[in-house]
C-alpha cells in the first residue's frame, strides 16, 4: 500500500507500508527519510531541526549526491544538484505484501542544463522489504561523454556515537578530508572526534555495530565509502542540525568518489546499488 502525502507547506512525499516494512520518500531529491522494519526501530536519523521545504535538502535520511560527491568541482553545488531537484514518480510496484518498489526519475531540463550542460536520465529505485535496497541508474542521453561522482549519503540513527564500531574498512586506504592526506585504516573504526574520510578500494561488506544492533551494508559497482561525523564544533555550525546531533548519527556513504569516478559515453548507463540489512 502507498499514499502520496503533502505537508502543510506543500512538500510532497510517498508513504509506503507493506507487511514487513514502511518507508517515507520525498519527491525532492528522491530522498528517503524513514525506513522501518515491522519489528525493528527506525534505521535512519533525521534532525529535528531539518527543513522540509523545496530548495533545501533534508538534514538526515539518505540524500542523493549526484552528479558530484563533495565540493571539489566548484562549478556545481556541494554534493551536486539532484538532492534539491524534484523527481517524477514513474511507478510503484507492489507485487506482493512483502516487497514494494518505488521508481523515481529526474530528466535533464533547461534548469539542470544551466548548472550542468548534459542530457541525462537519473532513475532511483527503492526496493522496500525486510531489507532496504536502492539502485541509482545514470543514463547519458547526450552526444558527449560525461563524468559523474555520486553517493548514497546515509545518516544512520544510533543509541550513542560512543557505542558504535564500524568493521569492513580495516587496512583500506583513505583520504582524510580534514587534512587532505592519504592514510591507511588500522583496525576497526570507533568515533570520538570529527571524522571525514573517503575510503577507497572498499567494495566489501561494511558492518555498523551499535551495542547489540548490527547493520550490514553491501554495495555493487562502488568501491568508495565515506565515513563522516561532524562532532561538536562543526555540528554547532551546520544548517538544520541539532546542537548535539552528532551524538545520535553516523554517515556511512556508499559512493563513486575521488579515483572511483565514472565516465559515461553517449547512450551508456551506469548503475550503483546499495542494500541495508
Ligand atoms: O559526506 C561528508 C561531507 O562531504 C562532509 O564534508 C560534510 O560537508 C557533509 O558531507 C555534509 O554536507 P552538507 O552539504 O549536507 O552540509
Amino acid at each position: 500500500m502507498y499514499k502520496i502525502k503533502k505537508l502543510e507547506n506543500g512538500f510532497e512525499y510517498i508513504e509506503v507500508k507493506n507487511d514487513v516494512a514502511s518507508a517515507k520518500i520525498a519527491f525532492q531529491g528522491a530522498h528517503i527519510f524513514s525506513y522501518k522494519r515491522s519489528n525493528k526501530e527506525e534505521l535512519l536519523w533525521v534532525s529535528s531541526l531539518s527543513a522540509f521545504t523545496l530548495g533545501s535538502a533534508i538534514r538526515g535520511g539518505i540524500p542523493i549526491c549526484w552528479p558530484r560527491f563533495g565540493n571539489l568541482d566548484k562549478s556545481l553545488p556541494q554534493h551536486g544538484f539532484a538532492r534539491t531537484a524534484v523527481f517524477e514518480l514513474v511507478e510503484v510496484i507492489a507485487d506482493n505484501n512483502t516487497l514494494t518498489t518505488v521508481h523515481l526519475r529526474l530528466k535533464s531540463s533547461n534548469e539542470t542544463k544551466k548548472l550542468w550542460a548534459y542530457a541525462f536520465t537519473l532513475d532511483i529505485l527503492f526496493h522496500i522489504s525486510n531489507e532496504l535496497k536502492i539502485e541509482m541508474i545514470t543514463t547519458n542521453n547526450d552526444t558527449k561523454e560525461f563524468l559523474i561522482t555520486q553517493a548514497f549519503h546515509a545518516y544512520f540513527k544510533l543509541s550513542d556515537i560512543k557505542n558504535i564500531e564500524i568493521f569492513g574498512l580495516e587496512n583500506k586506504p583513505f583520504l582524510d578530508s580534514l587534512v587532505n592526506e592519504e592514510k591507511v585504516q588500522k583496525g576497526s573504526i570507533r568515533i570520538n572526534e570529527e571524522v571525514d574520510r573517503i575510503y577507497q578500494k572498499a567494495n566489501g561488506k561494511i558492518i555498523l555495530q551499535d551495542l547489540e544492533k548490527r547493520l550490514e551494508i553491501q554495495s555493487k559497482h562502488s568501491s568508495s565509502v565515506i565515513v563522516w561525523n561532524p562532532w561538536i564544533k562543526k555540528c554547532s555550525q551546520m544548517s538544520g542540525m541539532e546542537k548535539e546531533g552528532y551524538k545520535s548519527f553516523v554517515c556511512i556513504e556508499s559512493a563513486n568518489a575521488v579515483d572511483d569516478f565514472v565516465m559515461l559515453g553517449a547512450n551508456e548507463s551506469f548503475s550503483i546499488e546499495v542494500s541495508y540489512n
